[in-house]
């Protein structure tokens, strides 16, 4: 058994729970690519039979690569498990996310989910939301401008996101633009009815109230924080 490494061990950790002709909702990031693989394994050599659904297209083509079968959101009215990584976790079991893909179908799939488990390492644990990374705000590309005057009156400041190469701004897969705003102090919940209402944010990376449960990957074990 080749030694697995915190991220590795926390996802085939969840692969584990996936029962039989469950439809699982598939995750965006590294840590989500190594549960595909894991639950791709255990549902070739247990004949599981499940369903997936992606957040992303990236997953999408990552989970048919590795045989799993992938079908549209819109096919859907309910699935027993999102599986996904996130940027920050606070004790309360907020999350942070959105460094990575779209977060308009990862928090549509996350809060559509039975049960919504969270994979991270000890790199995620945080006090507070905002800690380390900025918080993503999706926005309808015509009112960027608008949305960050509102946010800077709310103490925010921040920019548009630029894309990997770094010569243009950064488009969603729904062509939305992110803006990654800090705050001076986040009140999560706070922020969360602020985003929430603010005319032309399509969605944000804090996710209250979203996760079952959290596994944190160790070097020798999981550890399991239920909400
Ligand atoms: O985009 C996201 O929210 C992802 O969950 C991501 O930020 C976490 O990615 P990682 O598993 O590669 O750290």
């Amino acid at each position: 058994q080749n030694i697995m490494n915190p991220k590795q061990r926390v996802a085939v950790h969840a692969a584990n729970l996936v029962e039989a002709d469950m439809i699982v909702g598939l995750g965006t990031g590294s840590t989500a690519n190594l549960f595909i693989e894991a639950l791709a394994k255990r549902n070739r050599n247990e004949h599981l039979k499940v369903t997936t659904v992606s957040s992303s297209a990236i997953s999408a083509v990552k989970a048919k690569e590795a045989g799993l079968p992938v079908v549209s959101i819109d096919s859907l009215d309910y699935l027993d498990m999102y599986v996904d990584g996130a940027d920050e976790v606070t004790p309360d079991l907020t999350l942070l996310k959105g460094r990575g893909q779209d977060l308009v179908r990862e928090k549509l799939l996350a809060s559509a989910a039975d049960q919504f488990y969270v994979l991270v390492d000890e790199s995620k644990l945080v006090e507070h939301i905002g800690q380390n990374f900025p918080v993503p705000v999706e926005v309808l590309p015509e009112a960027w401008k608008l949305v960050l005057a509102q946010l800077k009156q709310h103490g925010g400041v921040g920019e548009l996101r630029m894309n990997a190469a770094g010569d243009n701004v950064a488009f969603t897969a729904h062509g939305s633009l992110v803006l990654d705003m800090s705050f001076e102090h986040i009140d999560s919940l706070e922020l969360t009815m602020l985003l929430d209402t603010i005319a032309g944010v399509v969605e944000h990376g804090i996710f209250s109230d979203l996760a079952s449960a959290v596994f944190i990957g160790g070097e020798q074990e999981v550890e399991e924080h239920w909400r």
